[in-house]
C-alpha cells in the first residue's frame, strides 16, 4: 500500500539546500529548429561526478514548463534530497510536442499536434539523449535512464520506453493517456521486458475518465507476468495526483 505524500511535500522549506532549474536549448535534426527544455540538476551538483537521467515529460496542455510552474518539480525534489531519499539524478524537462511550433496554443487535440507527441520519439533518441550526453556529466548506461509522464507524457514514456529497454531500464507512466499504444504493442516479450526492466510504475487516480487505459496496461503486465508497481490513489486527472506519484516513484529509481 503506497500512502499519500505526506504534507508539506510540495511546500518550500528554509534552510535546505537547493538544486537549481534552468532553460537550456538544443538543436534538433528531427525537428529542425533549436528547442526549449528545462534541466534540473540537484543541490551539490558538480561536474565532477556522475549523474543518472530522467526525462519527465508533460500532457497535452503543458510544455517543457509545466513540471515547473504546476508540479512544483523544484520544491518536491529539494525537499526529498533534503530527507536524503533520492539517488543523484539530472532530470530533463523537455517538451514532448516535436514541431516547430511546439506551445500549448489553439486546437491542442489538432492530429498534427498529437502527431508530433510521437516524433518526439526520434527528438529524445536521436537528438536530445545525445546532447545531454555531450554537455552533462552523466552516466550513459540504460540503468541510468529513466522516461516518465504525466497522461500524454505517460503514454510516450510507456511507447518509447517499453520499445527501447536497451536504453530505459525504468520507466514510469501517471494517468497515461489514449496515445499509450495497446498492451499487446507495449509489450510484446513479456519475459524480455521482465528481464530488463528495473522498475515499471503505473498509477492512475480512480476519478480519471483515462483510468480504463491504465487498467488494460496493468491486467496485461499482471496475466504476463511482467512486475509493476500499479498504484491506484484517489483524484482525478489532475495536479494533486501527478505531484504524489512524483514524490513516490523519483523515490525508487536508481537503487541498486
Ligand atoms: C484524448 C484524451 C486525453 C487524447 C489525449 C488526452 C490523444 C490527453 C490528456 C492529457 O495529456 O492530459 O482522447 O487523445
Amino acid at each position: 500500500m503506497i500512502e499519500t505524500a505526506p504534507t508539506g511535500f510540495d511546500q518550500y522549506r528554509e534552510h535546505i539546500s537547493r538544486g537549481q532549474i534552468e532553460l537550456v536549448e538544443y538543436y534538433s535534426e528531427t525537428v529542425g529548429c533549436d528547442r526549449n527544455m528545462f534541466i534540473y540538476t540537484p543541490p551539490g551538483y558538480s561536474e565532477q561526478h556522475k549523474y543518472n537521467v530522467l526525462f519527465l515529460l508533460h500532457g497535452i496542455g503543458g510544455d517543457e514548463a509545466e513540471w515547473k510552474n504546476h508540479g512544483n518539480i523544484q520544491v518536491v525534489l529539494d525537499n526529498l534530497y533534503a530527507d536524503g531519499k533520492l539517488e543523484p539524478m539530472i532530470v530533463v524537462l523537455p517538451n514532448g510536442r516535436a514541431m516547430p511550433n511546439d506551445r500549448a496554443e489553439g486546437d491542442i487535440f489538432d492530429p498534427d499536434k498529437v502527431k508530433a507527441f510521437e516524433t518526439f520519439e526520434s527528438d529524445l533518441l536521436h537528438d536530445l539523449i545525445p546532447f545531454m550526453e555531450s554537455k552533462y556529466p552523466v552516466f550513459t548506461g540504460r540503468e541510468n535512464y529513466s522516461i516518465a509522464g504525466l497522461s500524454m507524457g505517460g503514454g510516450q514514456a510507456l511507447n518509447i520506453g517499453l520499445n527501447h529497454l536497451d536504453r530505459f531500464a525504468w520507466v514510469g507512466a501517471f494517468s497515461p493517456a489514449p496515445n499509450t499504444k495497446v498492451p499487446e504493442l507495449l509489450v510484446p516479450n513479456p519475459e524480455e521486458a521482465a528481464n530488463l526492466l528495473r522498475l515499471l510504475w503505473l498509477s492512475c487516480g480512480d476519478q480519471d475518465d483515462l483510468k480504463h487505459i491504465s487498467d488494460r496496461t496493468h491486467s496485461y503486465l499482471s496475466e504476463h507476468g511482467v512486475p509493476h508497481v500499479w498504484y491506484e490513489e484517489s483524484g482525478g486527472h489532475d495536479w494533486p495526483v501527478w505531484k504524489n506519484d512524483l514524490y513516490h516513484f523519483s523515490q525508487l529509481l536508481f537503487r541498486v
